[in-house]
């Protein structure tokens, strides 16, 4: 009848699975690619109400918002914890209000794991230490001067991606790590970040960027630094995103280790199983490619992110 559409908005959300969830932020080509993953999944077609949130990158916002998400009830909370650090007690809250909680993309450091269902997302140490792997048997033939682009300070990708590339590395002695810095996986940080380094180094051979969106700031500034990127500097990244792997297929970056941004579905698939009563690993681990200058090419035509 017309007075349950007027009060509906176009879907009875009684029938509905009502999700909150706070998501990082729109710090970068990936968290476009996620977060439009997860709306177009969790739609009410599929059986869901979504409420979504934009943290900005700070971790008072999404404790906000998840404060937010209990206070309405709703059914499940899902979020991608900007920092690891920090949750247990907004965590504790949920779990007084029986609300189960899923993690998405970026792990948290509580040791209370019931106070989760599960952690769906990449291997980060592993993507690292890809990265490092590839940059070893590929330009760590002679020495080489590399700097680090890291992500956001306390985040699980820029802690366990800059573990991995050091495990994968300290074997050999070519590989020498001689400047780090975060530039919060945005392309103007990373680009701000590489002109420092630029300035303060002369002899810069390789770039581990913890993203391609700062590995893409770094091709910026070495170009206004009269350098070549991908030949004079090489760059390495983590992602995958579609201007990653076009800069990769031009030969401005030089490899390039996936990390699939596409979890919509998966959670879907996570919420309906627990709807129905069903139980869901503990860790869910998405798969990654990697891709040279040649593999990016091939991909690049049918990418859907
Ligand atoms: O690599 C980066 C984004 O948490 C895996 O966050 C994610 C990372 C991703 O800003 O681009």
């Amino acid at each position: 009848d017309s007075s349950t559409d007027a009060a509906s908005g176009g879907g009875d959300s009684g029938d509905l699975i009502t999700v909150g969830f706070s998501q990082v932020g729109a710090e970068s080509g990936w968290r476009a690619a996620n977060t439009k993953s997860i709306q177009d999944t969790l739609t009410k077609d599929n059986g869901f109400d979504l409420k979504f949130s934009d943290a900005q990158q700070k971790q008072e916002n999404q404790i906000q918002a998840i404060r937010s998400y209990i206070a309405q009830g709703v059914d499940y909370i899902a979020f991608s914890p900007v920092v690891e650090s920090g949750w247990d007690a907004v965590l504790e809250e949920a779990k007084q209000a029986n609300i189960p909680v899923i993690l998405t993309d970026r792990a948290v450091d509580s040791e209370d794991t019931s106070l989760y269902k599960t952690f769906i997302g990449s291997d980060f140490v592993e993507e690292g230490k890809r990265i490092g792997e590839w940059v070893s048997d590929n330009l760590g033939t002679e020495p080489i001067n590399v700097v680090e682009l890291q992500g956001t300070t306390g985040s699980a990708p820029a802690i366990d991606r800059k573990q991995g590339f050091e495990d994968a590395t300290k074997g050999n002695p070519n590989v020498k790590i001689i400047a780090s810095q975060t530039g919060n996986f945005t392309r103007a940080e990373g680009k701000t970040v590489m002109e420092g380094f630029l300035q303060a180094y002369p002899d810069i051979d390789v770039v581990y960027a913890h993203n391609d969106d700062m590995g893409l700031g770094a091709i910026e500034a070495i170009e206004a630094a009269g350098k070549v990127p991908g030949k004079d500097i090489k760059i390495v990244s983590i992602d995958g995103v579609k201007d990653g792997m076009t800069a990769l297929s031009e030969g401005k970056i030089n490899y390039i280790v996936e990390c699939n941004p596409l979890l919509g579905p998966d959670l879907a698939d996570i919420i309906k199983t627990l709807q129905s009563g069903g139980t869901v690993e503990p860790r869910i681990v998405t798969h990654d490619d990697a891709f040279d200058q040649a593999a990016a090419t091939a991909a690049l035509p049918t990418r859907q992110y």
